[in-house]
């Protein structure tokens, strides 16, 4: 890497793309089970308790489809890292808890953000991804020494005792009437307690001046307490959705462009969210519904909203897995150049085409989109 060409520099999910992380699926686990975690597939050999590697034959056909992207983004001039996998199947622990198995590196979006020229390591939430950052590293580490402007922060390494967890929370939650557990989500009593500042980097949505945070299973109120205090030139906005499993903000409240926010509309924002970005003049367009996903979801826990988790390369373009024909075709409308991309595969790996990536530079500066205030914003 010469040093003049790498700037770690990016400040929304827009401006034009020019290096990119891209994950990789190597050595991905269905997780063991642990306090905020609990996977349950059936039908695919993971009954409940059951951990283990995702089959080699899904993990080729993810790599694949990782390879080909990683390969589109520099076949458009765009330069890509990769992660280097480490044995995910390792029991892991800190003086503190020990557990079964790791997770895997194809979504270095819940690990890393950039914000203008720091890049920060997330806190994590789950014991299983406690240590996914060293499959970064070696970047981190190349990116610093290429870049003299460059800042590397990691939030504080959180202790993951129990005291972290609301104990039994999976035994109980999923059985909650509908309305009980959207009232949990509204106070944010999901799976983590507020022993200790928690995040996912995927929770965040960033806008110039503004960074959304969302509380979901793996952020909370603190971990957007610790993020407030860590960007004073910022304005940090807790946000909630409703959404019984909220779980990283990219499937869910998605800003494409200045003026254009894409909108799940099964998970409605709050009002004073929708109004903060009305009355700055932003457009929330409510996304169409994601194409089915027949058998493809297997050993996945993300949802059909894959469809809207589409990597912008600047504010006219977007990757976008190849079988979402529908938003495409609604995106295409609004002026945007559609580039399908096959990912489905890449799914129970942890994602679609943003969670499986890092932005580490796109042009741009520091903007405010949101001059005006509305109610708590
Ligand atoms: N990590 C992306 C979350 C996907 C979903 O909401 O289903």
């Amino acid at each position: 890497m010469s040093p003049r060409s790498v700037k770690v520099n990016s400040w929304n999910g827009w401006d034009p793309l020019r290096h990119v992380m891209v994950g990789r699926a190597d050595g991905t686990m269905v997780q063991a089970p642990e306090p905020a975690v609990r996977r349950d597939f059936p039908d695919d050999g993971f009954p409940l308790g059951a951990y283990g590697r995702i089959p080699d034959e899904m993990t080729a056909a993810a790599n694949e489809q990782l390879d080909g992207f990683a390969a589109l983004l520099e076949g458009r001039g765009i330069r890509v890292e990769r992660p280097e996998p480490i044995d995910f199947s390792q029991r892991v622990g800190t003086p503190e808890w020990t557990h079964n198995s790791m997770f895997g590196c194809m979504p270095p979006r819940d690990v890393l953000i950039t914000v203008g020229n720091e890049m920060l390591e997330a806190t994590m939430s789950y014991r299983s991804r406690w240590f996914e950052y060293l499959c970064y590293r070696p970047v981190l580490q190349k990116l610093f020494e290429a870049d003299p402007d460059a800042r590397w922060e990691a939030a504080p390494k959180p202790r993951l005792t129990d005291a972290s967890y609301n104990t039994g929370f999976w035994d109980t939650y999923n059985q909650l009437p509908l309305e009980e557990k959207l009232d949990r989500v509204r106070r944010n009593d999901l799976a983590l307690t507020e022993a200790e500042p928690l995040f996912d980097a995927a929770d965040i949505a960033r806008c110039g001046k503004d960074l959304f945070v969302q509380l979901s299973l793996v952020t909370n109120r603190s971990g957007a307490d610790w993020l407030r205090r860590h960007f004073p030139d910022h304005r940090v906005h807790p946000v909630s959705f409703t959404n019984t499993h909220p779980l990283h903000i990219d499937a869910t409240w998605v800003p494409l462009r200045p003026g254009l926010v894409l909108h799940n509309g099964e998970r409605p924002a709050e009002p004073e969210l929708t109004e903060y970005f009305k009355v700055n003049d932003w457009e929330v367009l409510e996304a169409v519904q994601p194409e089915s996903w027949h058998h493809e979801a297997r050993l996945s826990f993300c949802s059909p909203w894959l469809s809207v988790n589409m990597l912008s390369l600047d504010e006219n373009t977007l990757c976008i897995e190849e079988r979402e024909v529908r938003l495409a075709d609604q995106l295409t409308a609004y002026g945007f150049e559609m580039i399908p991309v096959p990912f489905r595969a890449a799914a129970p790996f942890g994602g679609g085409l943003h969670c499986a990536t890092w932005d580490i530079e796109r042009e741009g500066t520091l903007q405010d989109y949101f001059p005006r205030r509305h109610g708590r914003f």
